[in-house]
């Protein structure tokens, strides 16, 4: 390969480039790429010119990475994720590039303000939430570790619905984010592969062979993930389908989002929208295409890759690592199969042992309606070959289980990766863990419960195969990006080395408490609740007073969350504030946001509820402006930017053993929020890293939740007993939040008194009690700002870095490329 040898001195040791050459650079953009003079450009073009300039920088180490992992010949690892959820990209590689300031003077001198272009910059929402953001901070890390690794997702021409609240509830809109154009994307015309669905199998002597009915192209579009000041990028392989007919965006707004896309796309048009569903399985045809469309075209990109530089398949083992986010592409073990067996006639003893060498799998949920199932009869039609290998793969797994373990009837249908009963159906979460070497658990607290709950039988039979990686943010973007002024404050004290090893964080703590640091971290937050304070009042024209406590819940709606225990504390401080105007309340604005899926109707009341409640409390003289309740639509990343350093609680109250880990209560808390929460997910470990004085624990724990479902939970008792409770839950049934429609929440309070499967009216005593600490924790802002400094510098530990060299060196196997000069 001749660029291989290509040695272009620009590549190596790039000076920092002077305003004068880059404001020529972003003119000469604006003029020869978009077509536009500087006289008539508007603000997107001047966007789309600085990033296009920018975005030349990170080209140059994304080619000089690429190229050192071909010359080094290492084992890679290939990321596998239906959701990938980046966020905007341009501050972020600025901040990478060491190019932040000279942009921004650059643009100054052209008269452009790089804060307004910035916010023009459309926020990709091709993830749900927590898995797919946390697959962008790995990419992050794996880009700035310099590892020889690779992202593989869905370029949905739809991502993330956008939300718009209209009469206090959630409309869903459709998210057109491709409409104007996507400058960071590579369109790379040569890679395309056929994925082939349906038809039939057939043997002809002892070899299979699938007639597929019909197939698909898959085009592949790279997204560059620079790595922080090394001159190296990794890629984000991104895949579109081909063809397909034109669907009507109208029919988005006529009630069932999904189900107009779905029925109107053609079946070929498998990378139109994202399903925005992240709470319960439902087993869409559509969506089992989509998953097997990603694995197909990543699988035949990988082995290309693998045989254009190594003569055999058989040490394919050795040189890729592919790693499964949670069950949805794990249909790649049966492909694997079907490849290494079919097409590259291997023996099937060896295929399998290579294919769980090759594997791993990451599990993100406890939730049982969660767990991906897929009725035989689907996969039968969509994908007979494959259906036909998880059948022997389960024949020769449960022949294993039966030799090397003494065991009875039950526990060999249990652990069959194919559910009995009147619909059969493939279990792909015990096929994930059947076919890979490593499964592990997102937190401590998570991975215990995974081997000793949904996985347990599997733990009996495969111990050393479970462990726990628990999950981190990347600092980049949730410090330096999200809170530049932190950030500063920071290289000013100890450099700026945290960027790269959060553990540096700690050497904050020499200053810890000198008043000079104390005051400018405050004076930073307060700043920070000015710019939220702005933007609400821009949005949705309500006004927050930036000295109140800004005590903040952010993240999907779902049951097992809690949002209604918040809801039910904002009701109880508010009727307390009625009877007793005259005490001194602390001042708070509650914020909440975050998108329900479109077919979940609790979580929908929830949204209506929290509107409904803020109505009424925000325009109640009598509380003097003391208290304030914001729902702050369409919950993005970008929103998580604005909003997560602005906060000084964090709330992470969901009940005990339901948050796999959470990943906004580490950005929370390393921009200087403390934490409400539950001992949960990795609340439990922030709790060891910070210490109990700098955090407010509450709740029942995971051993008293199950006990109470044991002795049979009954809420009624809870709020008979608790006249305080009573009072909220009797406001709600008396339709007090909704005069003009007082039955509105009849469901809600109904399930409540007498379900309440999360338990919230069990640890509705206890939250209110540590709220009443919060408040009193205010009162001390000398003490208040010791504990956000204690969580700041505590926060090494949560760095998305520290997680991926966990996976490198533990599951991946897989080493850093020679450090770029
Ligand atoms: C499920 C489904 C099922 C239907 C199709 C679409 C879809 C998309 C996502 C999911 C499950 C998502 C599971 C998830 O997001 N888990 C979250 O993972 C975070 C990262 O590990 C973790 O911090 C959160 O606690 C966990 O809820």
């Amino acid at each position: 390969m001749p660029m291989d040898n290509f040695d272009s001195p620009f590549l190596y040791n790039r000076p920092k480039i002077d305003t004068e050459s880059l404001k020529k650079a972003i003119v000469s953009k604006l003029i020869f790429s978009i077509g536009r003079s500087p006289q008539e450009a508007s603000q997107r073009d001047w966007l789309n010119a600085t990033l296009s300039a920018v975005r030349d920088f990170v080209t140059e180490g994304w080619i000089t990475t690429a190229r050192q992992a071909r010359a080094e010949d290492t084992r890679r690892v290939y990321y596998l994720s239906m959701e990938f959820l980046i966020g905007r990209s341009l501050s972020n590689a600025m901040i990478a590039e060491g190019l932040y300031e000279t942009v921004q003077t650059a643009l100054a001198e052209l008269d452009v303000d790089l804060e307004t272009i910035i916010e023009k910059e459309v926020d990709p929402g091709l993830g749900n939430g927590g898995l797919g953001r946390l697959a962008a901070c790995f990419m992050d890390s794996i880009a700035t570790l310099n590892l020889p690794g690779m992202g593989y997702g869905i370029r949905y021409e739809y991502g993330m619905f956008r939300q718009k609240i209209e009469n206090g509830q959630q409309v869903e809109c459709p998210d057109a984010w491709l409409e104007k154009g996507a400058p960071w994307e590579f369109m790379r015309p040569s890679k395309k592969y056929k994925v082939a669905f349906g038809g039939h199998i057939y043997f002809e002597d002892k070899k299979c062979i699938w007639s597929p009915q019909d197939c698909v192209t898959a085009l592949a579009y790279d997204q560059m993930i620079p790595g922080y000041e090394n001159n190296s990028a990794a890629t984000l392989r991104l895949w579109a389908a081909h063809g397909g007919e034109s669907f009507d965006l109208a029919d988005f707004n006529r009630g069932d989002h999904l189900g107009a896309v779905e029925e109107r796309s053609s079946k070929k048009n498998l990378s139109r929208v994202l399903y925005p569903d992240d709470s319960t399985w439902n087993g869409r045809e559509l969506r089992l295409r989509q998953e097997y469309f990603l694995v197909a075209a990543s699988l035949q990109d990988i082995i290309r890759r693998h045989k254009r530089t190594h003569k055999t398949i058989e040490d394919l083992a050795d040189k890729v690592a592919i790693h499964l986010n949670d069950t949805h592409p794990t249909l790649a073990i049966p492909e694997l199969m079907r490849i290494l067996v079919d097409e590259e006639g291997l023996e099937w003893e060896n295929a399998w042992d290579m294919t769980r060498r090759i594997f791993s799998y990451t599990c993100h949920t406890l939730m049982s309606e969660a767990l991906e199932t897929w009725p035989v009869e689907m996969m039968a039609n969509i994908l007979p070959r494959h259906l036909q290998i998880i059948f022997d793969i389960n024949d020769h797994f449960l022949e294993y289980v039966r030799t090397y373990i003494t065991t009875d009837n039950d526990f060999i249908s249990r652990v069959s990766l194919i559910e009995e009963g009147y619909q059969r159906k493939v279990r792909m979460g015990w096929l994930s863990v059947v076919g890979s070497h490593k499964v592990n658990g997102v937190a401590a607290i998570h991975s215990d419960l995974m081997v000793s709950s949904t996985f347990a039988d599997f733990a009996r039979i495969y111990p050393e195969r479970f462990t726990n990686v628990t999950n981190g943010i990347t600092p980049r973007r949730w410090l330096a990006v999200a809170n530049p002024k932190l950030a500063a404050l920071f290289d000013q004290y100890i450099g700026h080395q945290w960027r790269t090893d959060l553990s540096q964080i700690k050497q904050l703590s020499q200053f810890a408490s000198e008043s000079a640091f104390k005051r400018a971290i405050a004076d930073i937050k307060f700043e920070n609740k000015v710019k939220l304070a702005n933007y609400v009042k821009k949005t949705l024209d309500i006004d927050l007073d930036p000295r109140a406590l800004f005590d903040v819940q952010v993240k999907r709606i779902h049951e097992y969350k809690r949002q209604i225990l918040n809801v039910l504390h904002i009701i109880a401080r508010y009727q307390a504030m009625l009877e007793n105007p005259e005490k001194e309340w602390q001042p708070r604005v509650f914020i909440l946001a975050g998108k329900a899926a479109s077919a979940y109707y609790a979580a929908k009341q929830t949204i209506h509820l929290i509107n409904d409640v803020a109505n009424i409390i925000n325009n109640d003289e009598r509380l003097k402006g003391r208290l304030k309740l914001v729902f702050i639509p369409n919950y993005s990343v970008s929103l998580a930017q604005l909003i997560i350093p602005a906060a000084d609680i964090s709330e992470q109250i969901s009940l005990a053993g339901t948050e796999a880990s959470g990943t906004s209560n580490m950005k929370f808390a390393l921009n200087g929020a403390l934490t409400l929460g539950t001992l949960d997910g990795a609340n439990v470990e922030i709790l060891d890293n910070v210490g109990e004085e700098h955090i407010f624990i509450f709740g029942n724990t995971v051993e008293q939740v199950n006990a109470l479902r044991q002795k049979g939970y009954n809420p009624a008792e809870y709020y008979q007993q608790d006249e305080q409770l009573n009072r909220v839950i009797g406001a709600l049934v008396a339709g007090k939040f909704s005069p003009e429609d007082p039955m509105r929440y009849t469901n809600l309070t109904q399930n409540l008194q007498y379900h309440d499967y999360y338990q919230s009216l069990a640890d509705f005593r206890s939250y209110v009690d540590a709220q009443a600490k919060v408040d009193e924790k205010y009162k001390n802002r000398d003490k208040w700002i010791d504990s956000t400094i204690q969580n700041i510098i505590n926060m090494g530990f949560f760095s998305s870095d520290r997680t991926i060299m966990e996976y490198a060196d533990n599951i991946w196997k897989v080493k850093p490329l020679s450090t770029n000069k």
